[in-house]
């Protein structure tokens, strides 16, 4: 297992590499270059943030997200273009040492809560939250606007401002598409990409839907076992791999997050985890609590066992941390509660090896 830390860049993040390095067990990063989706990555850019990954003593063996041009999800003649860039890029990451990409397939929004900052009664900490009540009464209009206005001057992952002036747009582009034409679209994209990363060794890691349902009356088709399943069996190979992100997936408590990681760590289809934990409210509610077991609902022992069991060596991150201490940072990617979360997965960790 490698433990490893979504991080930024330099210019969009506070948090300094030296700090990250000095959580104990933090081999690398999962880390991004800030560029819009469908844009062909200049090598130039990310040989300098390899550089001063490694400098700080880290690996960038993991890249999230190469985000997927809505053109190629919608199915657009616009889509070989995206997709050309797509395969340039992924060239040009295997060049400079990548290993995974980790990217998602869901239609306009990425991830989606309805309160960034909802504090937690018992410590008056505060993490992001979800419920459908108060989705229903917003829209997607209205939540967008919400969420740029609580995000703290951050462009959040999924929510960067391009993507989000041609919202409306794009909502009505998605307008009578099926789950199946998604699928088709993905299937033509896998199909493109997932070849040349065989050649150059990278493994595309899905994430899912999250929360793990479908919203606004969207197609989305990555929030199940099965539904994964059917995104391997569009072009199987052990290059198409999922991102298993056990809150996203988690949020949804008729998803067994432990039995989804034996099943694709068996067939070696796990290409990185996501490992947070979320604690149930009601029906499509839920916040994100710490990553102790007894903080939410998701079992971590029995998650990092079934990591050690069956993907022994995948990478890890600790998902999105509460905000703790009075950190200012982006919401969900503070550095305290994510360095307490690291810190204690690598304690089960020890006591796996050791058991
Ligand atoms: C949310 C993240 C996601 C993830 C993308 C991958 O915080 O886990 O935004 O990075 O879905 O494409």
């Amino acid at each position: 297992m490698k433990m490893t830390f979504r991080w930024y860049g330099s210019k969009a993040d506070p948090i300094p590499l030296s700090y990250i390095r000095q959580i104990p067990g933090m081999t690398g990063l999962m880390g991004l270059l800030d560029k819009p989706a469908g844009a062909d990555w200049p090598e130039e850019e990310f040989k300098a943030l390899v550089k001063e990954v490694h400098l700080a003593g880290l690996e960038l063996e993991v890249i999230e997200s190469v985000n997927v041009h809505e053109d190629i999800k919608l199915g657009l003649p616009s889509r070989e273009e995206y997709i050309a860039n797509y395969i340039s890029t992924v060239r040009m990451l295997a060049r400079n040492g990548v290993k995974v990409i980790i990217y998602n397939f869901m239609p306009v929004f990425d991830w989606l809560r309805t309160d960034l900052a909802r504090i937690i009664p018992e410590d008056g900490s505060n993490s992001l939250y979800f419920d459908e009540k108060d989705l229903g009464e917003m829209g997607p209009l209205e939540i967008v606007r919400r969420t740029a206005e609580d995000s703290r001057g951050f462009t959040l992952p999924g929510w960067e401002p391009e993507r989000l002036a041609l919202l409306e747009t794009t909502l009505k582009q998605y307008e009578g598409m099926t789950t199946d034409d998604l699928r088709a679209n993905f299937k033509y994209f896998l199909d493109a990409v997932i070849p040349v990363c065989e050649e150059t060794g990278i493994r595309m890691a899905c994430h899912p839907d999250d929360p793990a349902w479908p919203i606004f009356g969207l197609p989305r088709i990555a929030h199940s076992i099965e539904d994964y399943d059917r995104i391997i069996a569009l072009h199987d190979s052990p290059a198409n791999t999922v991102c298993l992100c056990t809150g996203s997936l988690g949020s949804n408590p008729d998803n067994d997050v432990v039995r989804a990681i034996r099943h694709f760590g068996e067939m070696d289809r796990i290409g990185a985890m996501h490992v947070r934990n979320v604690k149930y409210l009601g029906h499509h509610h839920f916040r994100e609590s710490a990553h102790l077991s007894s903080s939410g609902d998701l079992d971590m022992y029995e998650i990092m066992r079934a990591i050690h069991d069956t993907c022994p060596d995948t990478y890890v991150r600790p998902d999105h941390g509460r905000m703790i201490w009075d950190e200012k940072g982006r919401p969900g990617y503070g550095l305290y509660d994510r360095a307490l979360g690291a810190a204690y997965l690598n304690g089960l960790w020890e006591a796996l090896e050791k058991s």
